[in-house]
């Protein structure tokens, strides 16, 4: 063979190895990971929820799996981030609230997806003080964020996008996904929205809209808290005691100050901080408010002097759906411009997507909004998974699974080892359908942040398919055992119930050996309070 022909066929061969290589790595999935803050699955029509339609969240149900007992390990936002990033639970990763600073010489799993050929990119939500490790590209917002005219760091320095935030988040997404969406190499991109997170602001479309519509009151709305322990009763989350006119009601400060002692509650910071978020607003976008603000207000000021504090509760309720609703609604039209542009685009194919949200939240149940107990509004979380020509579409899977188990999970998917050390469990045999080698029975469950905001006692516990025992510890020693069976909405504490004493002795049981199998332990618990403490 003469020199020209050598070469040729040098450069014949490279390009067949080239392309093949190129092929391999193509044939591993692009993934979106979607995760909202606070989305109770009550607000998913999927779940069966009876407040909102959410025709596209829920077409990754249709087109996928709708995991209907999936849970968080510690319901609170910035630990639920960090169980979800390193595959461990708080006690070991070291976020075991939202004051603590997250660890950055902990590995996180998109830091594993970089090491491993992939894209990697972070769009909204972090809320970690601190900024990502292993993605290529970041905008995330600082702390909670704000929803109008957001605030963004990146790894350049901070910007100002004008828009509403979950609009502008799934611009940036779309952005990079047109960007970096066809090259060989594939994707991992997590694409985080700050709504539904308090202080509920939708965009003034939504705002108008949701303002118009009344909600059916879940059945708890005047829960008594009789029945269950001390945790419930002194918790600071109910909607007529806890939840403020200004800040959360949208009623305004010159009502609010005529109001008096009757605006209870009012706690100092909020006094100088009405609508934090709104006052961000440019004239244009505030005239597009002032109308609704204004039918809001003049209905509260005829209204409120002759109202009992029942029919107060009720219409805090309504004005709490409207706005959160309102928020959801923006979610889900955008979650349908991402769908439709993986459609678009031919993406679609190859790529995983996954909504969850860092927890569940009180949409009025038990007389409460935000989360943190071990209770199911805020225990549970919405988990849909749509993995093309793999999950069948359609499924419904009622498997204890766990936010500790999605690093796994999504390595796993990617052909990737996870490190020995994360605790979870991947989720793919559920998600081929193959339920045979899934042998988990409980979950473990930890949550810290007291005394802070709400005031949940610090507890921990285990839950099954059918029971859930948990420990309220600190200031209290106090136990409850549900039946969740036979009261799914955990009314009734049974565990001094003469009928339960063997249930409460073998799940003690098995409580202890998960402290044991997840390396808790009542030394842990101390250190945890010492370092609480004397952070104060
Ligand atoms: C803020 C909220 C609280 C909420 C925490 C934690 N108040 O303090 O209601 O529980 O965040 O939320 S507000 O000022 O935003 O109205 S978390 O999702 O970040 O954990
Ligand atoms: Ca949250």
């Amino acid at each position: 063979m003469g020199y020209a022909m050598k070469s040729i066929a040098i450069v014949f061969i490279g390009l067949v190895f080239f392309s093949c290589k190129s092929k391999i790595e193509k044939v591993k999935p692009n993934i979106i990971f979607i995760m909202s803050d606070d989305h109770a699955y009550q607000a998913i029509s999927s779940y069966g929820s009876q407040l909102i339609e959410t025709p596209h969240i829920d077409r990754l149900a249709n087109e996928g799996i709708l995991f209907s007992n999936a849970c968080v390990a510690n319901s609170i936002c910035a630990p639920s981030r960090a169980t979800i990033l390193t595959g461990k639970h708080s006690h070991i990763n070291g976020k075991i609230d939202n004051r603590f600073p997250f660890d950055t010489n902990q590995i996180t799993f998109p830091q594993i997806f970089q090491d491993n050929g992939y894209k990697t990119a972070m769009f909204g939500k972090l809320h970690f003080g601190n900024n990502p490790k292993g993605v290529d590209e970041f905008m995330i917002l600082p702390g909670q964020g704000s929803y109008i005219n957001p605030r963004f760091i990146t790894p350049e320095g901070d910007t100002v996008i004008n828009g509403y935030v979950t609009d502008v988040i799934t611009d940036l997404s779309l952005d990079y996904l047109k960007r970096e969406g066809g090259g060989d190499e594939p994707f991992m991109m997590m694409y985080l929205h700050k709504a539904p997170h308090r202080p509920w602001w939708p965009r003034p479309d939504k705002f108008r809209e949701f303002a118009a519509k009344t909600f059916p009151e879940p059945e708890t709305l005047f829960d008594d808290y009789k029945g269950r322990g001390s945790a419930a009763r002194s918790a600071e989350m109910n909607l007529l005691k806890h939840m403020m006119y200004g800040h959360d009601s949208k009623i305004r400060p010159e009502l609010i100050a005529e109001m008096g002692d009757k605006a209870q509650p009012i706690v100092p910071e909020f006094k100088n901080s009405f609508w934090g978020a709104y006052n961000r607003s440019t004239d244009e976008q505030k005239a597009q408010y002032e109308p609704v603000l204004d039918s809001i207000n003049d209905y509260f000021a005829a209204h409120w002097p002759n109202m009992t504090d029942e029919e107060k509760m009720k219409w805090k309720y309504q004005r709490y759906m409207q706005d959160y609703l309102g928020c959801i609604s923006s979610i889900d039209d955008n979650v349908g411009r991402l769908l439709d542009y993986l459609d678009e685009s031919g993406l679609a194919e190859n790529t995983i997507v996954i909504y969850t949200s860092d927890q569940g939240f009180y949409l009025g149940e038990h007389g409460w909004f935000d989360k943190r107990f071990i209770y199911d509004e805020s225990f549970k979380t919405p988990l849909l998974v749509r993995w093309p020509g793999v999950t069948k579409g359609g499924s419904v899977e009622n498997e204890m699974v766990q936010n500790l188990d999605f690093a796994q999970t999504m390595l796993e998917m990617a052909e990737i080892q996870a490190p020995d050390d994360m605790q979870g469990e991947s989720l793919t045999p559920l998600l081929k359908g193959d339920k045979d080698s899934w042998t988990r029975e409980a979950v473990y469950y930890h949550y810290y942040e007291y005394p802070a905001v709400h005031m949940v006692k610090r507890h921990y516990g285990i839950v099954t398919k059918d029971f859930k025992l948990a420990h309220f510890y600190y200031d209290v020693d106090e136990w409850e055992l549900y039946d969740r069976l036979k009261d799914p909405k955990e009314l009734n504490n049974v565990f001094h119930d003469p009928d339960y004493q063997e249930t409460v002795k073998s799940l003690k049981q098995q409580l202890l050996e998960l402290r044991v199998l997840y390396k808790d332990s009542p030394e842990l618990d101390q250190k945890f309070i010492s370092k609480y403490e004397s952070l104060n």
